[in-house]
């Protein structure tokens, strides 16, 4: 508990657009509940690389970088029909952004009432769910106009959240990852993440891409790369390149990542970090 305490302490954290998104929809190339569809170029290896008695370590490729406001404290990152989707973190501070890929501009934003620390996002269904750290509240939002059309509670701190095509996905800080049904939030299913017979503990920011969960693993320069059916480490990812670059402080870490599935683009970045990054995973071993 004093670990979790102490997580974020030493940082203060259109009708034609609906058009657009049924013309993408119907040439297949991808908004939400596509994103698992196809073949990837950034993970061909899918499956469990299996390598006795140790997991496979994939470097990320640096392919190119966009600015990202080093102000705001990631906690939530999505990718959606050409835009980023980020929630930011600490009191008084969280918001819901949408930020423009090429130039890190917000475009859209609104702030979290100073009691709410922002956590990790999804967009599923044309709405926007995002969690809170302690307050075991989340809310919905509309996808265009930012306006709240509803809350929900867990029993759980509220670390990270992604979606696959029934459910969204959750992280509490612990190796547990939970299934919530999306109408009544309800606990569909729990998977726990081990490697080795180690617990993996500290799983945070997720992307669920075709079929595994990306997460971020707190205070890493890790993301592990999760079957998102039985909870078993598939391999890590090594971004410790791009982390050195920067984080400037403790808790400036990697907390961020975001699929693009119509370019097959993957983009991490971090507790204010002045770069968000495209990146390319090598394969795995079989
Ligand atoms: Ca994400």
């Amino acid at each position: 508990m004093v670990l979790r305490m102490g997580r974020h302490r030493l940082l203060p954290r259109s009708r034609s657009c609906s058009l657009l998104l049924v013309a993408i929809a119907i040439i297949g190339c991808g908004c939400a509940g596509t994103q698992h569809l196809g073949a990837s170029r950034l993970m061909p290896a899918l499956g469990i690389p299996q390598k006795h008695g140790q997991v496979p370590i994939l470097n990320a490729k640096f392919v190119r970088s966009y600015p990202h406001d080093p102000h705001a404290f990631t906690q939530g990152l999505e990718y959606y029909c050409g835009y980023l989707y980020e929630s930011t973190g600490l009191a008084g501070q969280s918001t819901l952004r949408k930020v423009a890929l090429q130039t890190g501009q917000v475009i859209q934003q609104i702030s979290l009432p100073s009691q709410y620390f922002g956590e990790g996002l999804t967009i599923f269904h044309e709405r926007i769910y995002q969690l809170t750290w302690l307050s075991k509240k989340g809310f919905v939002y509309d996808l265009r106009t930012f306006r709240q059309i509803g809350e929900f509670p867990y029993d759980t701190q509220g670390w990270g959240l992604t979606h696959d095509d029934n459910s969204l996905i959750m992280s509490d800080g612990t190796n547990k990852i939970r299934y919530l049904d999306p109408v009544s939030f309800a606990v569909t299913r729990t998977i726990e993440v081990y490697a080795e017979g180690q617990a993996i503990v500290n799983l945070n920011e997720l992307e669920y891409v075709k079929g595994e969960i990306l997460a971020n693993i707190w205070h890493s320069p890790r993301i592990a790369r999760i079957n998102a059916r039985s909870g078993q480490l598939v391999a890590w990812i090594d971004l410790a390149s791009m982390v050195s670059k920067e984080q400037h402080s403790d808790e400036a870490v990697l907390n961020g990542i975001a699929y693009d599935p119509s370019g097959d683009r993957l983009f991490v970045t971090g507790k204010n970090w002045s770069r968000l990054f495209e990146t390319k995973v090598e394969a795995a071993p079989r």
